[in-house]
């Protein structure tokens, strides 16, 4: 019944009904802001002269993409002088982000992948922006790491920008997902779904199976019986997708089903994970559950895990409630791996 009207119009319809705050609106606003400069930075390809790497490693040991920088300094730009947020956290900076000296510390905190998928930015492939939004600590001016180490069912807000055919934006404000698409001839984001829903059944799974050696034994099974198809236990055929970008193959799981896996493995066995919690899995988990799937480690939900760093990496298996319940069951009777 909300469809065709535009995010401004759907966050006033939020103030009004559901008390969201003028300003959590307002850092939504920014946010779709940063997306639209960051999608049109996106749509200049080879043009843009943004393509390739920087020479700086991150703090993840990854080559920084021009891209990546690009898109961190837009959406830094686009909150630090708006007086709502009063720190913010980045995949691509070491620390935390204090505002300038003088700019109004605000109430909320931001963390953000900027560029998630930085290796498909080359060829022309699915790439993305995560966010999620978390409280600032009451009477917390000048936030530190340890204020943004949350568990992520303290997110009030969540979502990301997909930038593909169409630039999308997917959000929760913890009432459900809904999805916009960007209307480029009148610069706004036009709400198209306004909710989205996970179906319990799955029978698409994305994982990069190249790791088959190194994952954990109920992961492997799991895997295994997807791949007997009708011949096996699951007794149905299973489809396999993997895009590279957590966000475009989140975005397909939110879409039309099925399950999304990053699971840990013994690549590096003092690593929980690839992805990070904070601006990774926290996001990802909670627009999972608004959207009636499951998000899990494999032994715990994701949501209830507490950060122990800012860029504290963990397991996500994430999307239809049937298919992660069924890993679960496999993790418990599975000893628990040393930490
Ligand atoms: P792999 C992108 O670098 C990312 O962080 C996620 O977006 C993506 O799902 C994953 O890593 C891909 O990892 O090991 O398949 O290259």
């Amino acid at each position: 019944m909300r469809h065709g009207i535009t995010l401004s119009a759907f966050l006033q319809q939020e103030q009004r009904l559901h008390d969201l705050s003028a300003d959590l609106a307002g850092v939504i606003d920014d946010m779709a802001r940063a997306i639209k400069q960051i999608a049109h930075h996106v749509s200049l390809g080879a043009l843009g002269g943004v393509l390739g790497n920087t020479d700086a490693i991150n703090i993840q040991g990854e080559v920084q993409k021009k891209l990546d920088v690009e898109a961190n300094d837009i959406i830094l730009r686009c909150h630090e002088t708006s007086g709502r947020v009063a720190a913010m956290a980045s995949e691509e900076m070491d620390s935390i982000y204090l505002l300038p000296i003088g700019e109004r510390r605000g109430d909320y905190l931001l963390v953000f992948d900027p560029l998630d998928g930085s290796t498909n930015i080359d060829i022309n492939l699915s790439i993305g922006t995560i966010f999620s939004v978390l409280p600032c600590p009451r009477g917390v001016t000048e936030p530190r790491e340890s204020d943004f180490l949350q568990p992520g069912r303290n997110q009030c807000c969540a979502g990301y920008a997909l930038y593909g055919q169409a630039t999308i934006l997917v959000l929760t404000l913890g009432r459900g997902v809904v999805s916009f698409t960007l209307d480029r001839a009148v610069g706004e984001f036009i709400l198209v779904q306004d909710s989205l829903h996970i179906d319990t059944e799955g029978h698409e799974y994305a994982i990069n199976t190249s790791n088959w050696r190194f994952w954990e034994p109920p992961i492997q099974r799991y895997i295994e019986e997807c791949h007997a198809g009708t011949t096996g236990p699951r007794g149905k055929n299973f489809n396999m997708r993997w895009m590279g970008a957590m966000v475009a193959d989140c975005h397909r799981v939110l879409s039309r089903g099925g399950i999304f896996l990053y699971p840990r493995d013994l690549r590096d066995p003092t690593k929980p994970g690839k992805l990070r919690q904070l601006y990774e899995a926290n996001p990802m988990a909670l627009l999972a559950e608004q959207a009636g799937g499951v998000a899990s480690t494999g032994r715990q939900a994701i949501l209830d895990l507490l950060p122990k760093t800012l860029h504290q990496r963990i397991p996500v298996i994430l999307g239809a409630s049937e298919e992660v319940r069924l890993i679960e069951n496999y993790y418990r009777d599975h000893p628990i791996h040393p930490e």
